[in-house]
């Protein structure tokens, strides 16, 4: 049965999803349909998915939708919009895909501004091949490529912060987290009013949920995401509208 308070954009609520139970994904792109159905640019948005769990979003919501080389979909989605200016462009990645392989597409859309809007999931690691170390991996963290913890890295990469440094000074970007999706979902609509009103690049990373590769039950997800939101302060780092 269909529930009433599902948004349209979602193709189905008594579609199966593909994600692992308790996973971030599913919970981040309700939110993201129903910023689409607020809006009304159902017909105008092309959604751009990256490699990763993110690829699972693929038939999720109703909208044209494209998928990229891993790491590719912020400069694929630069080039929809460039095509394409009246589109609505959503690129959406994971931290590995954002921050690893496709950081330079990341750091050069936001540096020249383009008029995109790119969400992107952090998780701290990289989910779809098995949890290995991720840019955003915390300090003493484990992972499978590094089961007694990760030291290397002191501190783990700021995205959104390090972006802020690059951005035009119109800009948006901000950080938000799963557990609380009323923000979540106020900034990626933010995020998307700043695109259509022309203003150039918005960004929101979202701190989400990995149970399967975390090796988590549901109250150690939970409580491990308060320490990731410990780490990685919420907020808009940059909002001059
Ligand atoms: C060019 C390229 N390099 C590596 C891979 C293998 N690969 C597929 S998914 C993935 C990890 C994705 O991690 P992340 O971007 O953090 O997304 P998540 O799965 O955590 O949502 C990797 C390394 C690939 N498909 N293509
Ligand atoms: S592996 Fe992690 S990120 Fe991927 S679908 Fe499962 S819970 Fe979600």
């Amino acid at each position: 049965m269909v529930q009433p308070n599902f948004p349209k954009t979602i193709k189905s609520s008594s579609k199966p999803s593909n994600f692992c139970p308790g996973c971030g994904h599913s919970i981040i792109l309700k939110n993201l349909g129903q910023v689409i159905t607020d809006l009304k640019i159902e017909k105008k948005t092309v959604f751009s998915i990256d490699i990763g769990c993110s690829l699972l979003a693929w038939d999720f919501l109703d909208v044209d939708t494209f998928q990229t080389h891993h790491g590719r979909t912020t400069a694929a989605a630069v080039g929809q919009k460039r095509a394409n200016p009246d589109a609505i462009i959503l690129a959406y990645m994971g931290d590995g895909g954002g921050y690893a392989i496709g950081l330079q597409n990341l750091v050069h859309a936001c540096y020249r501004n383009e008029n995109i809007t790119v969400i992107l999931v952090n998780n701290t690691m990289f989910s779809m091949t098995g949890g290995q170390m991720a840019p955003t991996t915390l300090h003493g963290e484990a992972t499978s490529s590094s089961p007694d913890g990760v030291f290397t890295q002191e501190k783990p990469f700021f995205g959104p912060e390090m972006l802020a440094r690059e951005a035009h000074d119109d800009a948006y970007i901000a950080r938000a987290a799963v557990s609380n999706p009323v923000q979540a979902e106020a900034y990626m609509k933010r995020a998307i009013q700043h695109q259509m009103d022309g203003k150039g690049f918005s960004f929101v990373e979202i701190l989400s949920y990995c149970p399967t590769n975390w090796k988590t039950n549901a109250k150690q997800t939970i409580d491990f995401l308060e320490e990731m939101k410990k780490v990685f302060p919420l907020g808009e780092i940059k909002n001059r509208g």
